[in-house]
């Protein structure tokens, strides 16, 4: 299938799981419910859950096995966003190409669909089907871990903290693999779980999901110098006009894209155990790195 058929495919999987996992919008308190749906479906590229699902599949296992895990993790990015476009965070107007959170909801609830998300989001994955390897409780504990002060929390503390300061290389590092390699692996691991991977299969993809979301962060940034806040669907130039450690700050322009290349490298280097299996997440990582948006 071509890449382009088996994204549409599986974000509609995805967004049908969503629809039906989160509360309806006339559930009581309606503005709540309105809220979290509205930037749940506001048009994101559905990368997290896409990866969750390829990796199930790259294991021998079903994507539907996936969903409640791809759903989950859409869940925790998603809330992450509301809050880091409020006020006291990024304070932006734009998100997905609409309005944020906030500016439609106001402060409060925006705050309050973000932690619903949140919460809704080990909701749902405590209802995700189980295989002899992975419990329940793993599954939790995966994404608990990656949503929190270690990992996502910890990278945006550390943004914050970085804001006008000269960072190192290796710190600027570990603020992306935090606050962005961290989930997108997470959302990997829970896909290979569901289909009761081998060990040895989860710790090529947690190697690839490390080398893919690091490349995607670093193109991130690059994005966010290079394109134009219409097609970003977020406001461009952010990161220059708050004195942001990025990759193309700190190394250049043409560097930082060499980085993401031999990033994306690395993390198709991950992958040679599951030979022509991994066609997908094979196009799938090539993708990512020439990405307009
Ligand atoms: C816990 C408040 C809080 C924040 C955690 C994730 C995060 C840190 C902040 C959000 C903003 C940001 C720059 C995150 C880095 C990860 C990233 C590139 C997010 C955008 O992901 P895409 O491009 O977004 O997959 P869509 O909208 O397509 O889902």
């Amino acid at each position: 299938m071509e890449l382009q058929d088996y994204l549409r495919a599986s974000i509609q999987k995805v967004d049908n799981a969503l629809d039906t996992l989160l509360p309806k919008d006339t559930t009581r308190p309606a503005t709540i419910h309105k809220a979290m749906r509205y930037s749940i479906f506001a048009g994101g590229k559905r990368l997290r859950p896409v990866l969750a699902l390829a990796s199930a599949e790259v294991c021998g296992g079903v994507s539907d096995a996936a969903l409640h895990a791809a759903s989950a993790v859409e869940c925790i990015h998603t809330y992450s966003l509301i809050h880091d476009d409020l006020p006291c965070m990024d304070d932006d107007d734009l998100r997905r190409g609409r309005p944020t959170n906030h500016k439609v909801f106001g402060e409060g609830v925006a705050v309050l669909a973000g932690d619903a998300l949140l919460t809704l989001a080990f909701e749902i994955l405590a209802q995700a089907p189980t295989t002899p390897r992975y419990g329940t409780a793993t599954l939790i504990g995966e994404l608990a871990s990656a949503s929190g002060s270690q990992w996502l929390i910890a990278g945006q503390v550390l943004d914050l903290e970085g804001e006008g300061k000269l960072i190192s290389k290796e710190d600027l590092q570990f603020i992306h693999q935090s606050k962005t390699a961290a989930l997108l692996t997470c959302a990997i691991r829970l896909g290979a779980m569901s289909a009761d991977a081998s060990p040895a299969k989860l710790n090529a993809l947690t190697e690839f999901g490390q080398s893919l979301g690091l490349a995607f962060q670093v193109i991130d940034d690059i994005l966010d110098v290079t394109q134009t806040t219409e097609k970003l669907g977020k406001t461009a130039g952010k990161d220059v006009a708050a004195t942001k450690a990025t990759y193309p700050a700190l190394f250049g322009l043409e560097r930082a894209r060499e980085i993401a290349s031999e990033l994306t490298r690395k993390a198709l280097g991950a992958l040679s155990l599951f030979g022509d299996d991994a066609t997908t997440l094979r196009a799938l990582a090539e993708s990512l790195v020439v990405r307009e948006y």
